[in-house]
C-alpha cells in the first residue's frame, strides 16, 4: 500500500482544506502531534515526490502530487456513492482480479476498488497475459455484488466498455470503438482490456470482479513484441499524458452511473450505448468460435445475454458466445 497514518492524515488535511495554506500550528494541533513531527513527515512526503512550498508567515501549500494512484487522491473529490468508497492500493501484485477475488471470498463490501502501479501476473482471457509496466497505466478491478442471474452478468462486460470509452472520450477528447466481446479499440489497435470473473451458483451471483486495463502513458518500447493484435496507448495516440488519478476518479464515477442505469432500467440502454461504439454492425464477418467451427453473416448486434447476433446468408440468425470477429 502507498502511505499510512500520519502522512496519509497530512495528505488528507491538504486535500481536503479550503485554504491552499495550512500552517504547521494548525496541522499539528489537528492532528494532535508535535510540529516537529509534522515537519518530519511533510520532508517524508517530499521524498516521495509530493511537491510542498513552505511559506513561513503561511504555512505549507501542497503544489503537486507524485505521479502514483494513491487511494487519498482518487478519493478527494470522488463524488461516488459506493464505487471506490474502499480502495486498496499495491505499488506491485500478481493481479488485481486475484486481490478482488479474495476480498470478495472475505465478504467486501460491493464496490470495493483493487488498484495496482504494476502486476507481475495480470491476466488476460483465457490463460493470457496482460503487460503491465509499472507506474505508467490503469490496472484496476471493481468487486460488485449485483442482482442478477449468473448468465446476466456478460451485461456488465458490456457496461465497463461503455464505461471505458466514455471516460477516455472525456479525458482526451478522443473516440474509440468496441469489438465484440470485450475488446477496447483506438484506430483498430487495443488499447483497454476487460477481464471480468464470476463467482455463482445456478440461483444467483455472489460476487463479480470486473477487472479493467488501460493503456494510458505507455510507451512504444514498453509493449512486448509478440502482442496477438496491434496495440496502442493515449500516450501514443496523443502525444499527451494522460492524469492517471483523473482517469481512475472518471472511470469510476461512469461505472456508478451506468451500473445505476442497469439496475434501474434493464439492459436495454447499456446495449444501445455499446452498439453505438460498435462500428462492425451490418458489416459482414467472419467468426471463428473454435473446434474447427466458423460462421460467416452479418453482424445483426447482441442479445440480451450478450451472445453476439449473426444474419447469416440463409436469412437465419444465429446466437454464438464465444469467437474472435475478423472483418471481410
Ligand atoms: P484478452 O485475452 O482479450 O487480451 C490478452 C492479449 O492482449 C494478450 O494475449 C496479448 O496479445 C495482448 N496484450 C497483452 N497486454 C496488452 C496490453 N497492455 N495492451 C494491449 N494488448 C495487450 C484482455 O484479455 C483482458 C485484460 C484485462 C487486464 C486487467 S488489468 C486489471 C485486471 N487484473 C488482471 O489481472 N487483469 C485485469
Amino acid at each position: 500500500m502507498a502511505h499510512s497514518g500520519l502522512r496519509d492524515q497530512i495528505l488528507h488535511l491538504f486535500l481536503n482544506a479550503e485554504d491552499i495554506f495550512i500552517s504547521g500550528e494548525d496541522l499539528s494541533q489537528q492532528l494532535g502531534v508535535s510540529r516537529a513531527a509534522i515537519w518530519k513527515h511533510i520532508s517524508a512526503l517530499r521524498n516521495l515526490g509530493y511537491v510542498i512550498e513552505a511559506i513561513p508567515s503561511r504555512g505549507y501549500h501542497l503544489v503537486a502530487q507524485p505521479d502514483i494512484l494513491s487511494p487519498l487522491a482518487i478519493q478527494s473529490g470522488l463524488n461516488t456513492e459506493f464505487i471506490a468508497q474502499h480502495i486498496e492500493h499495491f505499488d506491485r501484485i500478481d493481479s488485481t482480479n486475484q486481490r478482488a477475488a479474495e476480498l470478495g471470498e472475505q465478504g467486501a463490501a460491493s464496490g470495493s476498488v483493487v488498484i495496482a502501479e504494476a502486476q507481475s501476473a495480470g491476466r488476460g482471457r483465457m490463460g493470457r497475459k496482460w503487460s503491465s509496466p509499472a507506474g505508467v497505466n490503469l490496472y484496476t478491478s471493481i468487486l460488485l455484488r449485483p442482482q442478477m442471474l449468473p448468465m446476466q452478468a456478460s451485461q456488465l462486460t458490456f457496461l465497463s466498455a461503455v464505461a471505458v470509452a466514455r471516460t477516455v472520450e472525456a479525458m482526451t477528447g478522443v473516440k474509440v470503438n468496441v469489438k465484440w466481446p470485450n475488446d477496447i479499440l483506438l484506430d483498430g489497435k487495443k488499447l483497454a482490456g476487460l477481464l471480468n470473473e464470476l463467482s455463482a451458483e445456478m440461483e444467483g451471483i455472489h460476487y463479480v470482479v470486473l477487472g479493467i486495463g488501460v493503456n494510458l502513458n505507455m510507451r512504444a518500447e514498453q509493449f512486448p513484441d509478440d502482442l496477438r493484435h496491434p496495440a496502442t496507448s493515449l500516450f501514443l495516440a496523443t502525444g499527451k499524458n494522460v492524469d492517471r488519478v483523473a482517469f481512475a476518479q472518471e472511470l469510476y464515477r461512469q461505472m456508478e452511473g451506468l451500473y445505476a442505469l442497469l439496475c434501474a432500467q434493464g439492459f436495454v440502454p447499456i446495449r444501445l450505448a455499446w452498439e453505438s461504439l460498435f462500428d462492425m454492425l451490418g458489416s459482414r464477418v467472419a467468426v471463428d468460435c473454435g473446434y474447427q467451427q466458423q460462421f460467416c453473416g452479418m453482424v445483426a448486434g447482441i442479445a440480451e445475454d450478450g451472445a453476439l447476433l449473426l444474419r447469416l446468408d440463409d436469412g437465419s440468425q444465429q446466437q454464438i458466445y464465444s469467437g474472435d470477429v475478423v472483418l471481410l
